[in-house]
């Protein structure tokens, strides 16, 4: 059986013992989840953030330089960031544009007196840009800081591309140490079926049923504006720039989308990602090098849309009207609010917290949508490695008349 299948069937699983222990076992559950659950989704999750910082490296060094020219490498980055700037933008729009119709704030009785949200600090937008280049790269990689890994392995590929023969070797040692990262990701995804599993049963095993009713609405149309986006956005523009059929597309990604719903990083989740995106749907490895790390880091559609109808109930659940320009400013603070906070899982309660800030609407409303976040964190991460994939796929097919160089592909275990 492929290993998405077992995947997917391991997070059935897992929502029914989640259910199962939430309904029928409440008080048995803290001790299943602290013995069982957490240690084998943690364990999962730590092997896949152990290969991160290291294949964000060796695949953006490598598809920098395997773009070959700076021409090529400029029309990529160019043709990337205009499809990662206009999906979200997108993404917003259909969030707020079915939060104002369906009005969830609206509906039912909100207590705000209780509510309070201690919103961490998220650097302003232009402080992250600036500090995108790294003072000191090796820092970078111990810290995690996605984006400055990025900019500094774009500077590496870049100047093996110039420096042309006289530093084969070390682009070979480069591309020896991308094979090694891709065969640890297969090895380490042998293990996805129980962390996911794990992880998921945690999750809903967990979460207060009685939130679950209250919030219904409101979830729904997060969901409801997830999935339509998914079809409308990617399925669409998957048949019109690839010409490729939007169920090949989702079939094949599904591997990396059930990681993503059970991890809730998008980080973590970069290595099946890419695998994914190179096995699955034909994206040469220079190019999946470079738009997927890239899109974990500033392309975040699905929280972009968690955003837009959180910041219209939380208005509506204080009686506030936003006007046009308000509404204007929430896309562009969460367009922007979206670069530069790494996929980690959460983060877009904290940017959630600088759209509100924006248009003057009080932060504790956060607490409203709290207890339900975690469950619709996990689909939004899904949504959100999903726009970057679908963006390689667009990229990749794209560039085609240009010659893209192919790379081999590794025969991976996902595939068997
Ligand atoms: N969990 C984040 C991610 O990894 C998304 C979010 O918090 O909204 O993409």
């Amino acid at each position: 059986m492929k290993l998405s299948s077992k995947i997917l069937i391991a997070l059935a699983l897992g929502v029914a013992a989640g259910l199962i222990l939430n309904l029928a076992a409440p008080s048995i559950f803290p001790e299943v989840d602290k013995f069982f659950l957490k240690p084998v989704g943690t364990i999962f999750l730590n092997l896949i953030k152990m290969l991160v910082v290291p294949i964000v490296f060796f695949s953006i060094v490598l598809g920098t330089a395997g773009l070959g020219d700076p021409k090529k490498l400029g029309r990529i980055g160019a043709k990337t960031i205009g499809y990662f700037l206009g999906t979200t933008t997108l993404a917003i729009i259909i969030g707020i544009a079915l939060a104002l119709t369906f009005k969830p704030g609206d509906v039912g009785t909100f207590d705000t007196s209780g509510a309070e949200f201690k919103a961490e600090e998220a650097p302003p937008v232009s402080e992250t840009l600036l500090n995108m280049i790294p003072v000191n790269p090796v820092q970078a990689m111990t810290e995690g800081n996605m984006l400055q890994i990025i900019v500094f392995s774009i500077f590496v590929g870049f100047a093996l591309t110039m420096l042309g023969s006289k530093t084969k070797g070390i682009l070979d040692l480069v591309e020896q140490g991308n094979d090694i990262m891709m065969f640890l990701v297969n090895l380490v995804m042998r293990f996805a079926p129980y962390g996911a599993f794990a992880l998921i049963a945690s999750a809903v095993g967990g979460q207060g049923i009685p939130a679950l009713k209250a919030m219904g609405l409101y979830m729904g149309i997060v969901i409801a504006a997830l999935v339509i986006h998914s079809i409308v956005t990617y399925g669409g523009s998957i048949a019109l720039f690839a010409r490729k059929s939007p169920i090949w597309f989702f079939k094949g990604f599904a591997p990396a989308m059930s990681v993503a719903f059970s991890t809730s990083s998008s980080n973590a989740t970069l290595p099946v990602s890419m695998k994914t995106a190179q096995d699955n749907l034909d994206v040469p490895e220079p190019i999946s090098g470079f738009v997927q790390p890239l899109g974990a880091t500033v392309n975040m559609d699905g929280t972009a849309i968690m955003q837009g109808v959180a910041t219209i109930f939380i208005a509506q659940v204080y009686d506030q009207n936003l006007t046009m320009v308000q509404l204007l400013t929430v896309v562009l603070t969460a367009v922007l609010a979206s670069i530069g906070t790494a996929g980690v899982p959460g983060v877009g309660l904290i940017m959630l917290a600088m759209v509100l800030n924006s248009v003057g609407l009080p932060v504790e409303g956060i607490a409203l949508i709290l207890g339900v976040d975690r469950l619709l964190d996990m689909m939004r991460t899904a949504v959100n490695i999903t726009g970057d994939a679908a963006c390689a796929v667009i990229v990749a097919k794209t560039e085609e008349k240009h010659g893209v160089i192919e790379t081999p592909k590794i025969k991976s275990a996902m595939n068997e």
